[in-house]
């Protein structure tokens, strides 16, 4: 242990400990812009200056180590006129557009310039003006307002081994961009989204859906439903003041209908039916020899990273679609049928926790219905954007339920939101398929959890030992796909989300801001997967294959899992 005063404060924090974390641990409150916890620690934006007694000059606490018997001080007349210096730097080159820039309230820029008491600024920048990037269907570019901290490029590239962005050029044309100026779309870009969850300004955010949904709202004609994924419920309640970790279904569903959707749907429905397709597909290449390991396929992220980077595993990826694109899939096709609608007639909407959603509903491999099968992808932002515009105010709601049948759901689909959850939720029925007996614990947890790769073995009689991975974030996908072909690993079935800590962690969740991260006791993820597993603990019903609207789908309309109609339906290819 290393001991120093801060501010006069005596504080004792392990050898390799920053000067600006051994602050944070002491209560005492030093302002930064570029740095991010674990994920960014560069000293760029020098917003974090501090005095070290002995040291030259000022010092950016965030990449400064602690030592014993160090003296530092984070407030003293000339550290604030610095930091003020600093930050009147970064605005004269900055778009003064805070009042129609869709970060406003919840920029880092702009709370640090108010907190630093900023009234005028003393330099006048080149204010370079550059392209907007508008060319992926997920994620925008606006490189005007691009302050160089260089989060994106970290978790672009360390978090996620994407790597499609960087640092470019010099002076007043630094620039933030893929390589060879091209565009997202020209580049191996997954649109996962997390550079936009990391971005402390409005330089990055998702392709706007708002307005085609307030079209199909306001359209008379039109029978609009809406299905929502099983990370939203949990993360939602953020923009809307709740801790985050809180759930908040129930107050989402009626937020909806008084948005005007005139069915409000689960995608945790088709969670279950994933999983009623997916594991009779395990069982049956696990029968009659086919491709293994399995590898789940409805993180359109990972899926995308797949075909750029591993197209030798394509053949291992599941044929069933993702829960958003089956129910498209059933909007226009069994949900027509059954309420005696014109498909035509029906605007099908999906609020995700996830940019690649709305790349996803856009591949042609999947528009089975004969429609376009999801006609707009809203994330949890605009969702919340869109409440807040109706003017409803949201902690107000009464609780309501989903609407039937597509709106009944198992603990199982909801707790696909997590890592681990699709595994768990395909261990529970496969054990149950196998095996004919009930599974009286139904929780997995060896494949819960924040843990980067996680493995398991489960005993299905007859079967015999079932192993099985688990990985999220896509540097952990390429390490365990690594290991798949060094030979050092081998398992008969893979989860693999494209966000660390999975959809929780989507690239459009509501963002934690660098300061909240720091206060956070705990990481967000985990405060947001807790949340799901107690409502799936709460859930008169835990596992896919018990639940009664998707035996009545079978019965009704798709005959029994990989069917034909299932085929047609449910499942998919991707191929280089
Ligand atoms: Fe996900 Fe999925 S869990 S991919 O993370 O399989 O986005 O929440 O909707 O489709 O169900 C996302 C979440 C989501 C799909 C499901």
């Amino acid at each position: 242990m290393v001991t120093l005063t801060i501010d006069g404060q005596v504080v004792r924090v392990p050898a390799g400990t920053t000067v600006l974390e051994a602050a944070q641990q002491a209560g005492i409150d030093i302002p930064t812009l570029c740095y991010l916890k674990e994920i960014n620690k560069i000293g760029a934006c020098r917003v974090c200056l501090v005095e070290i007694k002995g040291a030259r000059g000022l010092q950016a606490s965030c990449v400064y180590p602690v030592a014993e018997g160090m003296e530092v001080k984070t407030n003293t007349p000339s550290i604030r006129e610095a930091r003020k210096a600093v930050v009147e730097l970064i605005l004269s080159n900055h778009p003064m557009e805070c009042l129609t820039c869709n970060r406003s309230t919840n920029c880092e820029l702009q709370a640090l310039a108010k907190k630093l008491g900023i009234k005028d600024i003393r330099f006048t920048g080149a204010n370079t003006a550059f392209e907007p990037d508008l060319s992926s269907p997920s994620i925008e570019r606006i490189p005007d307002k691009c302050i160089l901290c260089r989060r994106c490029v970290a978790v672009c590239n360390q978090v996620q081994g994407v790597g499609v962005l960087g640092l470019t050029e010099r002076g007043f044309e630094s620039l933030v961009a893929p390589p060879f100026h091209r565009t997202l779309n020209e580049v191996n870009c997954t649109f996962c989204g997390q550079c936009i969850n990391v971005c402390p300004v409005g330089a990055l955010r998702e392709k706007d859906h708002t307005q085609r949904v307030w079209e199909a709202l306001n359209d008379p004609d039109k029978h609009v439903i809406v299905q929502t994924a099983p990370a939203v419920r949990v993360a939602l309640g953020e923009e809307f003041g709740y801790p985050v970790g809180t759930s908040v279904t129930k107050k989402m569903v009626a937020a909806l209908r008084r948005l005007g959707f005139d069915k409000v749907f689960d995608t945790d429905f088709t969670a279950d039916l994933t999983i009623l397709e997916e594991g009779s597909e395990l069982l049956e290449r696990v029968k009659e020899g086919g491709k293994l390991p399995l590898i789940t396929s409805c993180s359109p992220g990972w899926v995308k990273y797949c075909e750029h980077h591993y197209p030798e595993f394509l053949a291992n990826l599941s044929t069933a679609k993702s829960p958003q694109q089956m129910f498209g899939a059933l909007a226009k096709t069994y949900y027509a049928e059954k309420a005696d609608i014109d498909p035509t007639k029906i605007f099908s909407v999906s609020v995700m926790p996830c940019t690649a959603k709305k790349f996803e509903c856009g591949r042609p491999e999947l528009q089975d219905s004969g429609f376009p099968d999801v006609d707009a992808v809203l994330t949890t932002r605009e969702l919340a954007d869109m409440i807040k515009e109706a003017g409803i105010d949201f902690r107000s709601l009464p609780e309501e339920e989903y609407d039937l049948p597509m709106g009944i759901t198992t603990g199982a689909g909801l707790i696909f939101g997590a890592t681990g959850g699709v595994m768990e939720a395909a261990l529970r029925t496969v054990y149950e398929l196998v095996t004919g007996k009930t599974l009286e614990k139904v929780d997995f947890v060896a494949v819960r959890g924040i843990e980067g790769i996680k493995e398991a073995s489960i005993e299905i009689p007859p079967l015999g030992t079932v192993k099985v991975a688990v990985a999220h974030g896509l540097n952990n996908a390429r390490k365990l796909l690594e290991k798949l072909k060094d030979g050092e690993a081998d398992y008969h079935f893979i989860e693999i989300m494209a966000c660390p800590g999975g959809c929780v962690g989507g690239g459009g969740q509501p963002i934690v801001s660098g300061p909240e991260r720091m206060k956070l006791g705990e990481d967000y993820r985990v405060l947001r997967a807790r949340a799901i597993y107690q409502e799936d603990r709460e859930m008169p019903l835990r596992k896919s294959h018990d639940n009664p609207a998707v035996k009545a789908l079978y019965e009704e309309y798709l005959g029994k899992p990989l069917s034909h109609k299932s085929h047609h339906l449910l499942h998919t290819h991707y191929t280089k």
